[in-house]
């Protein structure tokens, strides 16, 4: 979309740029189009269910919501706001 994701780019804010913003313990940094890339061909679909649910990958561990109490729309919001500035 055109818009700003307001509602992603807080909940990253929030939650997730603990991690993701420096790449703390392989997490993937939002603009890392060599290691966003294979993520983002995977379809937006399984990194909504690794960002909501965790999962264990090659470089670390994604804990569900990143610890936080977050609604999974925020969450999906998020991961499409780390996409869309890794394309
Ligand atoms: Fe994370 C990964 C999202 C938080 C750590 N993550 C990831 C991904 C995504 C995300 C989408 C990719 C997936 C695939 O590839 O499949 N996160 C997210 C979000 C958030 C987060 C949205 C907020 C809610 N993280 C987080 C935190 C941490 C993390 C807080 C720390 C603690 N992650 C991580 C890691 C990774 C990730 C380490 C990588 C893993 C592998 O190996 O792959």
């Amino acid at each position: 979309t055109v818009a700003v994701n307001e509602v992603g780019k807080s909940a990253f804010g929030k939650a997730c740029a603990l991690c993701h913003a420096a790449g703390v313990g392989g997490a993937p940094k939002p603009g890392d189009k060599a290691d966003w890339g294979p993520r983002i061909a995977q379809g937006a679909d399984l990194l909504y269910k690794h960002a909501i649910e965790g999962y264990n990958g090659a470089k670390g561990a994604m804990p569900p919501k990143g610890g936080s109490a977050l609604p999974d729309a925020d969450v999906k919001a998020a991961v499409d706001y780390m996409m869309s500035l890794s394309k």
